[in-house]
C-alpha cells in the first residue's frame, strides 16, 4: 500500500517535470508501473509452457508464453526487471517463463535457450551476457517460431527483433563521465568497477565513456587507470576494489556501472574511511547507506532507471512482437499498458531498440524516498 502511495505521488512529480538528460535535481524518475509484489506471489508455474508445436501460431492478443532470460540468478537488479515483467504478463492475461542462469555466462543462457525451445514458448526476452555468443541459438529460436528480444544488455542484430533498452548508450556514458569529473574535481586517477568484460551494456557503456573523454579537452586531466571485472559477484567486485585500492594509492574516484559493482565496492570504502570516491548505477535500496556528500558516506550520487519498467516493457515489446503487432522495425508503435506508447527506433549498432527513458540521478536530497521502491 505504501508503494502505491508513493508511486502515485512520484508519478505526478514526474508530470510536473520534463524529462531531460542526467542532470541534477531537474529531473524525476518513474515509479513502478504496477504493484509487481503482488503480481509476483500470482506467477504461474515455470511449466505452464504449451507444446513446441504451438510456438509458430500467435495466441489471441497478451495470452502467450512469454519467457524472460535475465543475465543470472542472485543479482536484485534482475529480480525488479523480472517484477515488472511478470506483472505485465499477468495483465495482459499471459504465462511467464523467468529464468535467471546459475552463473552470468553465456553458456548458461545457452543451455536455457534450448529448454525454452523445447517448451515451445511462444517469446523470448534476454540479458545478454555476450553479445555475440547467443546467436546461434537465438536463431535455431527464431526458426522456431519464437519472437526474440533483448532487454538491458543487447545481443547483435542478427539474434533480435529488437533491443529494449534501458536509456541511450550516449546519454548513459555522459552521466558517468560528467559524474566522475564533477567528484574527482576535475582531475586525477579514476577506475572502473564492471560486471563480466563480456557484458554488452556495461561494455557499450565504458566505450561511450573513453569516446566522450577522449573527444573534449575538459577530460584531458583525468587518467583511467583500469577497468576491473567483478562478474557481478559480491565476493569478486569486492576484491578487485580491494585491488585497485591497493594498486593506486592516489586514485580519487570509481565508477561502476553495475548495480553489483557498485554495491560492493560502496561498502568497501565506507568501512575503510577511504578518500576515494565513488559514482555509477546502483539500486536505491541497497546503496542507500552509502549515499551522503561528507566523508562518512562513500558515494555522493549515482544514477539508475526503474528496473521494474523495464521488464514491463520488455514484456508488453514481446507480446507485440507474438501478436505480430510489431515487427521490430523502425518506426513501429505500440501501447506498453499502463507505461502509455513506445516507438521503436534505429540503434546504435543499425539494428533497432524501444527506450525507456533518461537515466535518474539519486543523491542525498531524494534517496530516502526511493530506497523503498526498488
Ligand atoms: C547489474 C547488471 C545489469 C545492469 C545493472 C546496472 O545489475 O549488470 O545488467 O543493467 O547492473
Amino acid at each position: 500500500m505504501k508503494k502505491k502511495v508513493l508511486s502515485v505521488i512520484l508519478s505526478a512529480a514526474m508530470a510536473a517535470t520534463l524529462l531531460a538528460g542526467c542532470g541534477g535535481g531537474g529531473q524525476e524518475a518513474a515509479a513502478p508501473a504496477a504493484d509487481a509484489s503482488a503480481a509476483q506471489e500470482e506467477a504461474p508455474a515455470e511449466d505452464a509452457a504449451p507444446a513446441a508445436d504451438d510456438a509458430a501460431e500467435a495466441p489471441a492478443a497478451g495470452a502467450g508464453t512469454y519467457a524472460l532470460v535475465t543475465k543470472s540468478a542472485g543479482n536484485p537488479f534482475n529480480e525488479k526487471v523480472a517484477e515488472g515483467f511478470q506483472s505485465a504478463v499477468d495483465e495482459m492475461g499471459g504465462t511467464a517463463v523467468i529464468q535467471h542462469p546459475e552463473s552470468a555466462t553465456a553458456d548458461a543462457q545457452i543451455t536455457v535457450i534450448q529448454s525454452l525451445i523445447s517448451q515451445g514458448v511462444d517469446s523470448i526476452c534476454i540479458a545478454a551476457n555476450d553479445e555475440n555468443a547467443l546467436q546461434a541459438a537465438l536463431e535455431e529460436a527464431a526458426a522456431a517460431g519464437i519472437k526474440v528480444c533483448s532487454v538491458d544488455s543487447t545481443v547483435n542484430v542478427a539474434s533480435r527483433s529488437v533491443h529494449v533498452n534501458q536509456a541511450g548508450v550516449t546519454e548513459i556514458g555522459q552521466c558517468l563521465m560528467d559524474a566522475v569529473y564533477d567528484i574527482a574535481g576535475g582531475e586525477g586517477q579514476w577506475a572502473i568497477v564492471s560486471a563480466t568484460s563480456q557484458a554488452a551494456n556495461q561494455n557499450a557503456w565504458i566505450d561511450a565513456m573513453k569516446s566522450i573523454m577522449e573527444s573534449d579537452s575538459k577530460y584531458a586531466n583525468l587518467e583511467l587507470v583500469e577497468v576491473a571485472y567483478g562478474d557481478d559477484e559480491p565476493q569478486k567486485s569486492t576484491d578487485v576494489t580491494q585491488a585497485l585500492l591497493t594498486n593506486y594509492p592516489d586514485l580519487k574516484v570509481i565508477c561502476a556501472p553495475t548495480t553489483v559493482g557498485i554495491a560492493a565496492a560502496a561498502k568497501v570504502l565506507q568501512d575503510q574511511g577511504s578518500s576515494v570516491k565513488l559514482t555509477g548505477l546502483g539500486l536505491p535500496s541497497e546503496m542507500a547507506e552509502y549515499i551522503g556528500d561528507d566523508d562518512a558516506h562513500s558515494c555522493p550520487y549515482m544514477f539508475l532507471w526503474n528496473p521494474v519498467d523495464l521488464g514491463y516493457l520488455g514484456a508488453y515489446t514481446s507480446a507485440a512482437l507474438v501478436s505480430g503487432e510489431i515487427t521490430g522495425a523502425a518506426g513501429d508503435k505500440y501501447a506498453a499498458g499502463t507505461m502509455g506508447d513506445y516507438e521503436i527506433v534505429t540503434a546504435g549498432d543499425s539494428g533497432t531498440e524501444v527506450i525507456l527513458g533518461a537515466p535518474f540521478k539519486f543523491d542525498p536530497s531524494n534517496i530516502e524516498e526511493w530506497k523503498s521502491v526498488y
